[in-house]
């Protein structure tokens, strides 16, 4: 069967590089596109002619999907359209849609084979665990099955497909997942909704062995350009043992500066091993400054004082490190929202970024908004496109944490700018602080990964031409 993948976001994907590699071994054909609009969409497919659609996405790319995938059930109603990634797997009601045939629940790797081997034969689907779609106007949810325990079996990530493409191919900077879920419970992030999927969610957690992290490293190293790696587990220091095991291999073989994301807390020991094993950058997650929001709302499970002592740890180590924040939380006041910035100068952060809270449907802390009365629906449209999206939530002081975002960078670095950029938050939201938040973005990039200031040019003249290409006439 041939499949095609597409998407509007120039980035590789793992969960298409993944039930990509599933399905090449199982001797299909699966092509790759990016195509940032319905019309891009359909003209791929009228190129490749494939037998099925996969979609893989966030709730932030729902409306291009449904879009996309209308478009081309209109024109070409025998193609198999399938929905899969962090959004579809909690949204089954997904394949009600127009357009959709099937959702994928959760890890897809084996489901898929199992589907496209059904559709081969031209025989039933309907007991294929972890697929939902309708029958007879009823949406059918199957079981899912027990997560892969031995993640090892998987083949390596199919990335041939995105490399086709010389601005993702020539990318310094390559992505690897050494491990699949995590064991908090955060109460913003998708994580644990998804583990409460899994008949065995007592194994969430698992990581492939070093020998096959080092298999993808060096498979990627060998045959694409590859300067920088980043390891894009959601914390990649979970295991010491594990850890020590991957990072003493991967200094002799690979040796190449890599970036990480850590949770405040993590022991001194850690940090030395991975200041001594060529990390360049860890990330770690504040979201906010108050003590109370970030464990109680958030049920984040950090407290100030770790982060404290994780920042004053990486400071004496020398290691580069970034914090994440989100601003514009449920009920989120002026003064609460300047804590986050406190707590960040504070810690003398060296690198942050800060996003804008998005409503992801179905998450505990959406349902909570909408049930205070601060967002009056969750629909298509109530997320923004990305997080540095203007605010969903009904709040009075909206306007001014939404500046305080664009200033974020300047003013965690550099608290004495605070007389100066402060006072500018209480003026209305405009393009002149977007720039300037765009100016800090690039510069905090640039810091972080030590990516080249030729490629920083590549990408801006490449996100250009997209901004230009997506600005033509609605056909
Ligand atoms: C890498 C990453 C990115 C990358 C690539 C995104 C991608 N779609 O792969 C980039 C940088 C583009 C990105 C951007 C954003 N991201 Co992001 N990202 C991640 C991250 C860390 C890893 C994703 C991943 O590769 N996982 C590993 C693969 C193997 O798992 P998987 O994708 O789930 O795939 C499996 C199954 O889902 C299934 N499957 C997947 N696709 C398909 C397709 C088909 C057809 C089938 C049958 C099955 C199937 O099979 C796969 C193998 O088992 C996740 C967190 C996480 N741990 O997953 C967040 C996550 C996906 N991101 C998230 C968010 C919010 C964002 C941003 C909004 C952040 C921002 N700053 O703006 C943007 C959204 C941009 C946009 N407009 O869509 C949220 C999504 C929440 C939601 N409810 O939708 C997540 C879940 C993080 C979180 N903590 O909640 N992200
Ligand atoms: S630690 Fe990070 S990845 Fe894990 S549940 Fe919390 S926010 Fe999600």
């Amino acid at each position: 069967m041939r499949f095609l993948f597409l998407q509007n976001i120039w980035r590789e994907y793992f969960g298409v590089m993944h039930v990509g590699a599933a399905l090449r071994a199982a001797g299909h054909e699966v092509e790759v596109r990016i195509a940032p609009d319905a019309r891009r969409a359909l003209s791929a497919v009228a190129t490749l002619q494939p037998d099925v659609v996969g979609f893989s996405f966030t709730n932030c790319e729902q409306q291009y999907v449904l879009n996309a995938a209308a478009t081309i059930k209109r024109v070409a109603p025998h193609i198999t359209i399938l929905a899969g990634g962090a959004h579809p797997s909690l949204h089954p009601e997904l394949a009600r849609r127009e357009g959709i045939d099937i959702v994928c629940r959760g890890e897809g790797d084996a489901a898929i084979v199992d589907l496209a081997d059904r559709l081969q034969r031209g025989v039933s689907y309907r007991d294929v665990r972890n697929l939902a779609f309708v029958v007879d106007g009823e949406t059918v949810v199957n079981p899912a099955r027990p997560l892969l325990e031995e993640l090892d079996r998987l083949p390596l990530p199919w990335r041939a497909g995105y490399y086709r493409y010389k601005f993702l191919r020539d990318n310094p900077v390559k992505f690897f997942f050494t491990s699949r879920g995590c064991p908090f419970s955060c109460n913003f992030c998708f994580n644990s909704a998804l583990r409460e999927l899994a008949p065995n969610r007592k194994k969430y957690v698992r990581h492939f062995s070093p020998e096959w992290v080092l298999a993808d490293l060096t498979a990627v190293r060998d045959r694409w350009p590859m300067k920088i790696v980043r390891f894009e587990d959601d914390v990649f220091t979970l295991d010491r043992d594990w850890l020590e095991r991957l990072l003493t291999q991967y200094t002799r073989r690979i040796g190449l500066p890599y970036i990480c994301y850590v949770r405040a807390g993590i022991d001194e020991e850690t940090i030395r091993l991975l200041a001594s094993t060529g990390c360049r950058t860890v990330l770690f997650g504040i979201e906010t400054g108050d003590e109370k929001r970030r464990n109680g709302m958030l049920k984040k499970g950090v407290s100030n004082e770790q982060i404290l002592a994780t920042a004053a740890l990486l400071h004496k180590h020398r290691l580069h490190f970034f914090t994440t924040n989100i601003l514009a939380l449920p009920h989120e006041t002026w003064d609460d929202a300047l804590t986050t910035l406190r707590l960040n100068q504070q810690i003398r952060v060296p690198d942050t970024w800060c996003s804008v809270f998005q409503p992801y449907a179905g998450l505990p802390l959406t349902e909570r908004a909408v049930a205070e009365g601060l967002l009056p629906r969750v629909d298509d449209d109530t997320v923004g496109t990305n997080t540095f999206a203007a605010n969903a939530l009904l709040n009075p002081d909206a306007e001014r944490i939404f500046n305080l975002h664009k200033f974020f960078y300047p003013l965690a670095r550099w608290p004495r700018l605070e007389k100066y950029l402060l006072p500018l938050t209480k003026r209305r939201p405009n393009r002149l602080f977007h720039y300037l938040w765009l100016v800090f973005y690039v510069y905090s990039y640039r810091q972080h990964t030590g990516v080249s200031w030729r490629r920083i040019v590549v990408e801006g003249m490449h996100w250009f031409r997209q901004f230009l290409s997506t600005m033509g006439p609605k056909r």
